[in-house]
């Protein structure tokens, strides 16, 4: 999880090869994501470089919705045919993931990916790809520091933010993670205050989403003798109570938390012909594996999934494919 210096030179000489950057991490962005994508610009601009940050959005976290006005939802289609324009894709490896309008523009781009999904399987030589590496924020810090040098406060406080959100503010970490400490160390000295961080991460949720989450934990079954939690979001559930956005990491480890759980899937009724499905699990349990199998992706223990059915004929099937596990 350790940036090269050949990695960073690479970088580096990617982006003195071009004049424009598109920078888009993942739909549905999540603070590490955003984090990753201003840690970028700021390199960017220390090379004088012109640059779109872009994001298909939704907006749908609480704790990022103050970036949003940062991310342009329109591609400037202006410097897509340039020779001199390249993009950046960071926090995802499949062009799909930065979502499907952006993806058919920007497809033909030269591109560089900056990651840390398991599924990740980039074939160009310009990625820096770890799926050890706790958060693309991470990868991020090592890349400006080794370019640029310290990141100011406001850019410190950025990349902790991307750092805390990915780590579940540290708790994922163990014994190896002695390098991640010692770059959040540095973010604190520059001025990352980790109780404002939690706050922002842990607070302005809409009283809806806790009645939802007792709408899920009502509805929560488990399989294969516990070691699988279910529980599942229908439209009208979605009508009612998930307009305001849902707290699927608090569902998580509420569920995970269980005696002998070993693994919770969460399903959601998107549309009527949409189905989309997180996974989280303990341990070693891959269930990255699973979500491939129906065409998503992610890491070990946290992944998710997007994909055409209904609900009703969705959810046993995953459920079976949990059998070649437990
Ligand atoms: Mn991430």
């Amino acid at each position: 999880m350790t940036v090269t210096q050949k990695e960073s030179a690479s970088f580096s000489e990617f982006l003195d090869k071009y004049d424009f950057f598109y920078v888009s991490g993942h739909k549905e962005p999540d603070g590490d994501s955003i984090a990753s994508c201003l840690g970028i610009i700021e390199i960017l601009k220390h090379k004088n470089k012109q640059y779109q940050l872009i994001s298909c959005g939704p907006f749908k976290r609480s704790e990022i919705k103050s970036y949003e006005n940062y991310f342009s939802s329109e591609i400037n289609t202006k410097k897509l045919n340039d020779p001199k324009t390249a993009l950046i894709q960071v926090d995802c490896s499949e062009i799909e993931r930065v979502g499907a309008d952006f993806s058919i523009l920007l497809k033909n781009l030269p591109v560089f990916i900056i990651d840390h999904h398991k599924t990740a399987s980039p074939n160009s030589e310009n990625s820096i790809v770890y799926p050890d590496s706790p958060a693309a924020a991470y990868l991020v810090q090592q890349l400006y520091e080794s370019i640029v040098g310290k990141p100011d406060e406001q850019l410190a406080k950025i990349l902790f933010f991307g750092l805390c959100t990915d780590t579940g503010f540290f708790r994922f970490l163990n014994t190896e993670s002695q390098q991640v400490f010692d770059a959040a160390g540095r973010l604190v000295k520059q001025g990352a205050n980790p109780r404002l961080t939690y706050s922002e991460i842990n607070s302005g949720k809409a009283f809806s989403t806790r009645k939802l989450l007792g709408l899920m934990l009502e509805k929560a079954e488990q399989y294969y003798d516990g070691k699988l939690i279910v529980t599942y979001e229908t439209l009208e559930d979605t009508q009612k109570l998930g307009k305001n956005g849902r707290d699927s990491d608090s569902l998580y480890n509420l569920l995970l938390s269980v005696e002998g759980c070993e693994a919770v899937l969460f399903i959601r009724q998107d549309t009527t012909t949409t189905c989309t499905a997180g996974f989280r699990s303990k341990d070693d349990i891959d269930v990255s594996k699973i979500a491939a199998k129906f065409g998503g992706g992610g890491h070990k223990n946290a992944a998710g999934l997007s994909t055409p059915g209904i609900l009703e004929e969705l959810m046993p099937k995953i459920i079976q494919e949990f059998g070649t596990i437990f």
